[in-house]
């Protein structure tokens, strides 16, 4: 494809990202884009926040996968509305593809929606989807290396969440040196280190959320 045909992509997905955005601020709804690797961990990450969030903030969350609807089944176990979004092959979400998923969820009782992209490194940074915060989890079985070699999420992310961590020292993953080459890259990141397996971590990543949906909510208040 040529610069200005991918251009255009760029442009016209940009165009309907602003539009969920403005949907998104109008009923007061932080909209969250976690991305990750195939089996990093997003759908357990949701799991556990939703687990914590009782109580504290009404969530919604949207599914994306090539195919199946395994991980919305999960997530449908929590009693909060989903959807989901087969791809139908495309690696990543994009704008389109949310603004057709709306369609089936109220907005109006939602405090935040979380967005699970589709598993994949790469792509999924850059089309916009009309998000206010992008999300990413590397699980520590994948090793410190990847800020290096996968730069863009790392670069663009508000938050970075390093799951896993109960695998620690069965492997060579280095946590420091991770902190230090992704922080070179982007300082203002945030970092969690968690575990979903046992819960290590997950208290603070979610009590930090709950302050960005109220902080977002007043935002948009004021807006
Ligand atoms: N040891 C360990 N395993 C975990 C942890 N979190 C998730 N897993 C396991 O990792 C595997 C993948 O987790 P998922 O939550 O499905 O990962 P995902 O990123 O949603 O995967 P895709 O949607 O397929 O891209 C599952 O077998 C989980 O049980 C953790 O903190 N520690
Ligand atoms: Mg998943
Ligand atoms: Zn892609």
């Amino acid at each position: 494809m040529d610069v200005e045909v991918l251009e255009g992509i760029f442009d016209a997905n940009e165009k309907i990202a602003r539009e969920n955005e403005a949907l998104f601020r109008e009923h007061g709804v932080l909209a969250v884009n976690l991305m990750a690797s195939p089996g990093a961990g997003k759908t357990s990450l949701i799991s556990a926040t939703l687990d914590r969030l009782a109580g504290r903030a009404q969530a919604g969350v949207i599914e994306g996968d090539i195919a199946s609807s395994v991980d919305a089944e999960k997530i449908r176990t929590h009693g909060v509305p989903v959807v989901q979004i087969n791809t139908g092959g495309a690696c990543h979400l994009d704008a389109v593809m949310i603004r057709q998923a709306l369609e089936h969820i109220d907005l109006s009782p939602l405090d935040l929606l979380i967005i699970e992209n589709v598993g994949n490194l790469v792509c999924p940074a850059e089309f916009k989807l009309g998000e206010s915060m992008r999300a990413m989890i590397l699980s520590v079985a994948e090793g410190h290396d990847k800020p290096l070699k996968y730069p863009l999420m790392f670069s663009e992310s508000d938050v970075l969440v390093v799951n896993k961590t109960d695998l620690i020292g069965m492997g060579d993953f280095d946590m420091e040196e991770l902190r230090g080459t992704v922080t070179r890259m982007n300082p203002d990141i945030v970092i969690f280190e968690v575990s979903c397996r046992t819960g290590e971590g997950i208290e603070a990543w979610t009590s930090w959320l709950v302050e960005r949906i109220a902080e977002h909510k007043e935002r948009a208040r004021r807006a």
